[in-house]
């Protein structure tokens, strides 16, 4: 298997609603393993940090106002392709223009409050995972499961 590692958040709304077991549980269920968690509340300069390649966009303060307003549940799921369907599992970023049966379709209504984050490719992810978390932090582990997920 072609392990790769995504980072995914579940954002301050998602939290506030009660959503972090409903969205670890989809990652989960598909197969994908969790190799790092943490809580925290990100400083605007964190999410700044985080959110950089839309620092020109109209709606980054906001954005970044909105993910530093709260606890976020920050992680690393591991898996053959974790970083393609992750995406997929999260849904369009309009959640008016996910499908139904992704978090975002399932759970949440309007852009500005779309519940969750996923990396979108190898490189965002390869960064992503070094801004939230430190290497020691991230679990390297054997899943009894795995024979089973990828035979
Ligand atoms: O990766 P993803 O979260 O699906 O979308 P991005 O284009 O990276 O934008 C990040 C974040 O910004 C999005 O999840 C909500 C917010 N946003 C917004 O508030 N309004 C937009 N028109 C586009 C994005
Ligand atoms: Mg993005």
């Amino acid at each position: 298997a072609q392990m790769e590692r995504t980072f995914i958040a579940i954002k301050p709304d998602g939290v506030q609603r009660g959503l972090i077991s409903e969205i670890i549980s989809r990652f989960e269920r598909k197969g994908f393993k969790l190799v790092a968690i943490k809580v925290v509340v990100p400083s605007k300069d964190f999410a700044q940090k985080h959110y950089h390649d839309l620092k020109e966009r109209p709606f980054f303060n906001g954005l970044c106002d909105f993910l530093s307003s709260g606890p976020v549940v920050a992680m690393v799921w591991e898996g053959e392709g974790v970083i393609k369907y992750g995406r997929k599992l999260i849904g369009a970023t309009d959640p008016q223009k996910s499908e139904p049966g992704t978090i975002r379709g399932d759970l949440a209504v309007v852009v500005g409050r779309n519940i969750i984050h996923g990396s979108d490719g190898p490189e965002t992810a390869k960064d992503e995972i070094s801004l939230w978390f430190k290497p020691e932090e991230l679990v390297s582990y054997t899943s009894n499961a795995e024979k089973w997920i990828y035979g």
